[in-house]
């Protein structure tokens, strides 16, 4: 009986390293001109062999390094508790928006769980610590890192979307709150043009206190918008490709 668990759970090892393997490397292939074995490397070395506790940001500097984001001016969108609301539309509009799961490396952990152990050359796919369970983890690390990375390339008209469900829709914990806002700068950055998703039971809208919170933290330069658009409208946008960008709310 404790052979067959061993041998169990040495095939779950083995399962769950190869799943995470070889999503990395099918979603990361869609992406033509990239080598997803050196990327796979570079994504590695961040946290295998190490505590999941003490991975810090820093790590995945070498796998930025591997796949920049590239400029996209007038078309980047960040938004914060309403992931679904903005991946829903930028699956279908993505000629007005980019997304960082849009881009190679948001597309390719998006959604996944990993970690690594010390004295172990493996990947964890379970058992790994929860997003606050401590602060430098491999997951909440590479979001981290890589939405600074991406938040270093916005320019132009800058999109957010954030939710009119929750009582603090710009949360200073937040990543967007946290990491993006404070790299926008007004050199690069034209407009933040905030739209506030409005489901039937809003709790807030554009003129909840933490929006002012985010006004008064913007560069002087930057000019600062925001719209209550409902959730309906917003679908709208995306199941009609005849629609202008810049007119879809
Ligand atoms: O903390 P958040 O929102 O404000 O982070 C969202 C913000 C976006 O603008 C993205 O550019 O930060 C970036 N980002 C992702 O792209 C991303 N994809 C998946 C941050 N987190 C991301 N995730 C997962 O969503 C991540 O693993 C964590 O669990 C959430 C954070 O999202 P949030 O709290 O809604």
């Amino acid at each position: 009986a404790l052979i067959t668990l061993i041998l169990a759970l040495s095939l779950g090892l083995t399962l769950g390293q190869t799943k995470i393997k070889s999503t990395f490397f099918s979603r990361c292939e869609k992406f033509k001109e990239y080598d997803c074995q050196k990327l796979w490397d570079a994504f590695q070395q961040a946290y295998v062999n190490k505590d999941p506790c003490k991975v810090p940001v820093e790590a995945y500097d070498p796998l930025i390094a591997a796949a920049p984001f590239k400029h996209q001016c007038n078309k980047t969108m960040f938004w914060s508790k309403t992931k679904d609301v903005v991946h829903g539309l930028t699956a279908k509009r993505n000629d007005c928006f980019v997304t960082l799961e849009d881009t190679l490396l948001g597309s390719v952990l998006d959604n996944l769980t990993w970690c690594g152990k010390e004295g172990s050359n493996d990947t964890f796919t379970t058992g790994c610590p929860g997003w606050s369970e401590c602060v430098n983890n491999p997951v909440r690390s590479f979001w981290n890192r890589s939405s600074a990375a991406f938040a270093d390339v916005a320019c132009g008209n800058v999109t957010a979307m954030l939710n009119g469900s929750i009582n603090t829709p710009f949360n200073p914990t937040s990543i967007f709150a946290s990491v993006e806002v404070p790299r926008f700068i007004a050199s690069r950055v034209k407009n933040l043009n905030v739209v506030m998703v409005i489901q039937k039971n809003n709790i807030s809208n554009c003129t909840d206190p933490s929006l002012k919170n985010l006004r008064q933290s913007i560069d002087t330069g930057i000019t600062f918008s925001c719209k209550d658009v409902s959730e309906s409208r917003i679908q709208e946008c995306g199941s009609k490709p005849e629609i202008a960008c810049g007119a879809c709310w």
